[in-house]
C-alpha cells in the first residue's frame, strides 16, 4: 500500500513519531493508502521551514517573480490534471467529472493569484501640507491553511493561492479523510521552482496537527473551513497568540422560486445546488422556498426527478457519489429517520447502484416536502443528498424565512420580476447572492465567505488578498 510523507521545506518527511493513518476508500469502505500522522513537532518542523523561506529565498522575490513560479504550477497541474482528479475521485468518492471540474478550478485559482500578484497596490492619502502618506500592502509571514474533505483542491487553491501571491510562506493541514491530492500539488509546485519552505504541507489528525497549527505563535494567519464548533475552536487558539483567522464554516443556503421563475431553467440548478459532491457542499442549495401557487406541481417535477436519481461509486460517473466517510452517512440518515419518526412527507427518493461495493458510505438522494419552519432539518446542515422544501406565501414570508437560520453564506432567487431580484439581493443575509442561476459556475473571480454561522472573512477574488496581508501606513515628513 502506498504510504504519503509530508512535504516540509521542500522534501518528504516521514512522520516524527512514525504512526500513520489509513486512507478509507468511500466507495467499499477499505484502505486503500495510507499517510502519515502528523504531531506538534511535525507542525514545529514546517512552520520553521516556511519562516526560513519567508526570510530567504521566498522573500527575496519580486512579486512579479512570485505571479510568474504560481502560473508554472499551474500549467503544471494543467497537464496532470486528469491524473489528480482521479487521485481525488478515489479519495473523496465523489463522481469523476466532478473531480475533473475541481481540477480545472485549481488551476484557475493558481491563474487568477499569479496574475494578482504583482497589482496588490496600496494608496497614497491626503495630508498636511508637508507630509506624504502612502500605504503598502504585506504578508502576514507564514500562514496556516486547515483544509476539510469535501473540495481540497478547490479549497486549497483558493487559500494558498492568494497567501503565496500575497508573500506569505504556507502551511496546510489537509484533512485525514482526503489529501492525497494536495500531496501531488506539492510536488508539481516543487517541480515549478517554488523555492523550498513557500508551501509545506503536514498530514494528520485535526485535533493532533490541526490544533497545534491553529495553537503555533509562529502563525501569522490562519483560514479555516470546517464545521462551526471547529471554526470557534481555531478562532479561539488564533486568539491566544492574536493571529486574525478567517473562517467558512458552510450554510443552509435557501433556493427561492417564485411563481413567476422560468422553472426549465431552474430545475437543473436545483438539482445540481443540493447533488454536486453528494450534497456535502458548504453553499449546497439544501433548503427549497417555494412560491405557494406552484408549491405542489414543482415538488412533483422534482420528485419524478429524484426517484431516476443514482447514487454509485465515483468510477461509474453516478448522480452522486458515496459520502466521504461512515460518520457522515450514519449522521445523514438519522436526519432522514428523525424525518419518518415526526411524520414529515418522503416525496422521493433515489436508489442506490446494484454495482456499489457492499461496504461504501452509499445515501440514496431523498426530497422531503412540507418539513416544519422549526424542524432542525430546515434549519441545520445535512451535508448529504437531502432536499428540505417548504412553502412560502408572499416577498416577505420568503425573506423572513430565508434569513431565518443561524447560517448566511448563498441565497438563490428565482423571478422575472428584476425590482423583485434587487429588493431580494439586497435584503437576503447572505455572502453571494445568485438570481436565477446559483454558484455562477464556482468563478474563482467571485468573493467567497458568510456571515453569522456561516464564518467570516472572504476567499477567492481579488478580494481575498486584502485578507492575506497587513496594511502598513507610512507618513514620511519631509523638509
Ligand atoms: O469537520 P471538521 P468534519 C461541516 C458539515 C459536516 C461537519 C463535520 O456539516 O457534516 O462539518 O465535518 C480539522 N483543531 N463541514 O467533522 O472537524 C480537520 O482535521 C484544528 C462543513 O469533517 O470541522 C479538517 O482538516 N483543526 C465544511 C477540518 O478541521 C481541526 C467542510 C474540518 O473538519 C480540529 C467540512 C481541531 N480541534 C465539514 N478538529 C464546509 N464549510 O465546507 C478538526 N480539525
Amino acid at each position: 500500500m502506498e504510504e504519503a510523507k509530508h512535504f516540509i521545506g521542500g522534501q518528504w518527511a516521514a512522520p516524527s513519531n512514525h504512526e500513520t493513518i489509513d486512507v478509507i476508500d468511500p466507495a467499499d469502505g477499505l484502505p486503500f493508502a495510507r499517510i502519515a500522522r502528523g504531531s506538534a513537532a511535525d507542525i514545529d518542523a514546517a512552520v520553521a521551514a516556511a519562516r526560513t523561506a519567508f526570510e530567504g529565498d521566498w522573500g527575496a522575490l519580486s512579486a512579479a517573480e512570485r505571479g510568474r513560479l504560481l502560473y508554472r504550477l499551474s500549467m503544471l497541474v494543467a497537464a496532470c490534471r486528469d491524473e489528480i482528479a482521479e487521485l481525488e475521485a478515489r479519495d473523496t468518492g465523489k463522481p469523476l467529472r466532478e473531480a475533473r471540474a475541481d481540477a480545472a478550478a485549481l488551476v484557475r485559482y493558481f491563474e487568477f493569484y499569479a496574475g494578482a500578484a504583482d497589482k496588490l497596490h496600496g494608496e497614497t492619502i491626503p495630508y498636511q501640507t508637508g507630509y506624504t502618506v502612502l500605504t503598502v500592502r504585506e504578508p502576514h509571514g507564514v500562514t496556516g491553511h486547515i483544509v476539510p474533505w469535501n473540495y481540497p483542491m478547490q479549497i486549497f487553491g483558493r487559500s494558498v493561492g492568494a497567501a503565496l501571491a500575497a508573500g506569505n510562506a504556507c502551511v496546510v493541514k489537509p484533512a485525514e479523510d482526503a489529501c492525497l491530492s494536495l500531496l501531488r500539488v506539492a510536488a508539481l509546485a516543487a517541480e515549478a521552482g517554488l523555492p523550498a519552505g513557500a508551501l509545506n504541507i503536514v498530514t494528520g489528525y485535526g485535533t493532533e496537527a490541526g490544533a497545534a497549527l491553529a495553537q503555533h505563535a509562529g502563525i501569522g494567519h490562519i483560514s479555516f473551513t470546517g464545521s462551526p464548533q471547529v471554526g470557534a475552536l481555531v478562532a479561539r487558539m488564533a486568539a491566544e497568540h492574536h493571529a486574525p483567522v478567517t473562517l467558512e464554516l458552510g450554510g443552509k443556503s435557501p433556493q427561492i422560486v417564485f411563481a413567476d421563475a422560468d422553472l426549465d431553467a431552474a430545475m437543473p440548478a436545483l438539482m445540481s445546488a443540493i447533488l454536486q459532491n453528494a450534497g456535502q457542499t458548504c453553499s449546497a442549495g439544501s433548503r427549497l422556498l417555494i412560491e405557494r401557487a406552484i408549491y405542489e406541481p414543482l415538488v412533483e417535477r422534482l420528485s419524478s426527478a429524484f426517484s431516476g436519481l443514482r447514487a454509485g461509486p465515483a468510477r461509474l460517473d453516478p448522480d452522486c457519489g458515496p459520502l466521504i466517510n461512515a460518520k457522515q452517512r450514519q449522521r445523514v440518515a438519522q436526519f432522514i429517520d428523525e424525518a419518518k419518526r415526526d411524520g414529515i412527507r418522503i416525496a422521493a427518493q433515489g436508489t442506490v447502484s446494484e454495482e456499489a461495493p457492499t461496504g461504501g458510505f452509499y445515501q440514496p438522494p431523498t426530497l422531503l416536502a412540507d418539513v416544519p419552519r422549526t424542524h432542525r432539518i430546515a434549519r441545520e446542515e445535512i451535508f448529504g443528498p437531502v432536499l428540505a422544501a417548504l412553502p412560502f406565501e408572499d416577498e416577505a414570508d420568503a425573506i423572513a424565512l430565508a434569513n431565518g437560520t443561524a447560517y448566511g453564506l448563498v441565497a438563490g432567487v428565482w423571478t422575472r420580476d428584476g425590482a423583485r431580484q434587487l429588493r431580494l439581493a439586497r435584503r437576503l443575509r447572505a455572502g453571494q447572492v445568485f438570481v436565477n442561476n446559483y454558484g455562477a459556475g464556482g468563478g474563482v473571480e467571485l468573493p467567497f465567505g458568510g456571515t453569522g454561522q456561516s464564518g467570516y472573512g472572504r476567499e477567492k477574488g481579488f478580494e481575498a488578498l486584502y485578507g492575506f496581508t497587513v496594511l502598513k501606513t507610512i507618513a514620511i515628513r519631509h523638509g
